[in-house]
Formats: C-alpha cells, structure tokens, sequence
C-alpha cells in the first residue's frame, strides 16, 4: 500500500539550484561565507544578496552551528529561499554525526515549516567534502522527513535532490524500503 506520505516526498536527480522550490538547502560551513561544492554553486546562482544576508547573520549571531539552521532570501535562484545549514563532517560516526545530521533536516524544516513554506529541496546534507558515507545520510534523511511531514502540514513537499546516479538509487530504496 502506498504511504499517505508518498504524495508529499519527491526524489529528482539534478542541480539544486534549479529547483523550482519556495527554499532549497544549502550544505553550507558555520562560517556562513559560502565554499566549494552545493555551497558554492548557491551562492554563483544566487548572487551577492545571498552572502549580504549570511554576513548580517553572522554579524548578528556569529555563524551558524553544526546541526542548526539559518534562512535568508534566494537572491536570483529560482527559489524565493535559502535554509542554509550545516552537517557534520564524518569522523568514523561514533562523534555524534548521525544525531547532527537528523538535527540538520529537522532545523531546516522547522524554518520551513515556521515560514508556511510549500515545498523545500535538500541536498544531501555532508555527502560530499564533509564525507558522510552516502547509503547512512540517505536512511537518515528520508526517515526524519517522513516523520517531520506527518507531524506537520507545512511544508506540503519535500524534494531530495539527488545530485548523482547512486545517491538516487539510495533514496528510492530508502522510500520504498
Ligand atoms: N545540486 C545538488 N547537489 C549537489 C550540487 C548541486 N549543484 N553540488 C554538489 N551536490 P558538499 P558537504 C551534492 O560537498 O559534504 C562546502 O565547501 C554532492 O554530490 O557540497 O555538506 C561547504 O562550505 C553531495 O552529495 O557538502 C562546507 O565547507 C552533496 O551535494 C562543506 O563543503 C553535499 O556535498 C560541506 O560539505
């Protein structure tokens, strides 16, 4: 039988930056100052009102810390938001990482939801420079939306964005598992 929350979980396999979303999240560091990989190409995309924002923020609150999360305009993305948050880097996962990073999805979605937003796009949160062993982030990923989303009304979607072929195949096993 299908899940009532199948409707509300969407995978595609692409660039985050061209998600037609209300608010895609970035994998971002807690200096908020942007960097390499999803980060960077957020901030290419959307411009310096985006790096204006998180400068305000870090002036206001100094940065942002692992497993939490800060929202600012999408500047000329396609998405009217940015959730920027920040995943833990891998260190063999007995420091807490799996906790962190459950803590990264719920935060981005509490602002989300606290925003009425209608739909959010995640990254894979810490699966890159930060080398967080993909088939555990995508567990974790689909099982703390799944729960967020029956719990909540808002956001009505959320979109993973699988940025390659094993990272979708990961998140489909995980939705239908
Ligand atoms: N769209 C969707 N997914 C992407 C894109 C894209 N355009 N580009 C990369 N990915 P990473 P992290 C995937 O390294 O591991 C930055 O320097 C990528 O394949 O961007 O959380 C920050 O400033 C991977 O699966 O983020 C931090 O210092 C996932 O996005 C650090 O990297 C996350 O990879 C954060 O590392």
């Amino acid at each position: 039988m299908a899940s009532p929350l199948s409707g509300r979980i969407q995978i595609v396999r692409g660039d985050i930056t061209r998600q037609p979303v209300a608010a895609i999240v970035n994998a971002a560091n807690s200096s908020l100052l942007g960097g390499g990989g999803v980060d960077g190409a957020i901030h290419r995309a959307g411009g310096p009102q985006v790096l204006d924002e998180c400068r305000q923020i870090r002036a206001r609150q100094g940065g942002c810390k692992t497993g939490e999360a800060v929202i600012t305009t999408g500047g000329h993305l396609p998405a009217a938001h940015v959730i920027h948050t920040v995943g833990p880097v891998w260190n063999g996962g007995h420091k807490g990482e799996p906790e962190l990073l459950a803590s990264c999805y719920r935060n981005s979605l509490r602002l989300a939801t606290a925003g009425r937003l209608e739909s959010v796009a995640f990254p894979g949160i810490s699966t890159g420079i930060y080398g967080y062993p993909k088939p555990q982030a995508a567990a974790i990923a689909v099982r703390e939306v799944r729960q967020w989303l029956a719990e909540n009304e808002f956001p009505k979607l959320v979109v993973l964005v699988a940025f390659d072929e094993e990272s979708r195949r990961l998140y489909e096993q995980e939705l239908l598992g």
